[in-house]
């Protein structure tokens, strides 16, 4: 009797594994938006580009007076953009006075997460030498307040710093929203009230540029087991229990 039970749950404890593992497979990691700026169709001129996605959609804006247009990410090591030749990047100049205006500066992206969770974005950044040596990573459930995530990305002069990645995944405030929004902006050297350039002088024309800025997601589950389901998931491994014991008879 003791073995008949322990066989019961284990085969009761299979039939659910089994019915969470195919519940699970249709929530995959995908990359729901990315921006690679390179031009449509190619030009053969990395000073030109877009800002449509090549893959989703969203808006991407520079902000706190930032100014520019685009240039090449084959330089400075190159992004992770595979293209060559036509590989531009979202540059951006016109950065705040050297000790004013701290983490308002920069990039930001839009990008609706509506039936969406465990959201993660990775960005690929350019430093010259004299701009921020700092960069800050900042998320948006509401689209207007922006909060500091992660680790500062430090650059290095004429520099690609690339694959910088950002897991929201436990901020479920980010989740399947309509606001949801990042930015990336210069930030005063740690413990400081101002801007240290990324050779050591800051001045207000260096500048960053952008590239393969990529926003990940799961779609959210739409049949997790919930305590609805459960009956039905024990009713499978029961009925694989059956089968089992009549086959043994
Ligand atoms: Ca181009
Ligand atoms: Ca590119």
């Amino acid at each position: 009797m003791a073995l008949r039970l322990t066989n019961k749950v284990a085969v009761i404890a299979a039939g659910a594994a089994l019915g969470i593992a195919v519940l699970q497979g249709s929530a995959q990691a995908a990359t729901l938006t990315q921006w690679n700026f390179n031009s449509v169709p190619p030009d053969a001129n990395p000073a030109t580009g877009t800002v449509i996605p090549n893959i989703g959609t969203g808006t991407v804006s520079r902000v706190g007076g930032t100014t520019g247009t685009f240039a090449t990410a084959d330089d400075g090591g190159s992004s992770t953009d595979p293209a060559l030749g036509d590989d531009s990047a979202l540059n951006t100049t016109t950065y705040p006075a050297a000790t004013a205006l701290n983490k308002t500066a920069g990039v930001e992206f839009k990008v609706s997460t509506v039936g969406q969770q465990n959201v993660q974005v990775i960005f690929d950044q350019y430093f010259s030498a004299t701009s921020s040596k700092y960069s800050q990573f900042q998320y948006s459930s509401d689209g207007a307040n922006f909060v500091d995530f992660g680790s500062q990305v430090v650059g290095s002069v004429n520099t690609w710093s690339n694959n910088n990645m950002f897991n929201l995944s436990s901020i479920t405030g980010v989740n399947n929203n309509a606001n949801f929004a990042f930015r990336i902006v210069s930030a005063f050297a740690p413990s400081t009230t101002g801007y240290e350039g990324t050779g050591g002088t800051y001045a207000t024309d260096g500048s960053w540029r952008f590239d393969m800025a990529t926003v990940n997601a799961n779609a959210s589950p739409t049949a997790v087991p919930t305590p609805a389901l459960l009956p039905g998931l024990i009713g499978m491994g029961i009925a694989a229990w059956r089968k089992r014991k009549v086959a043994q008879a």
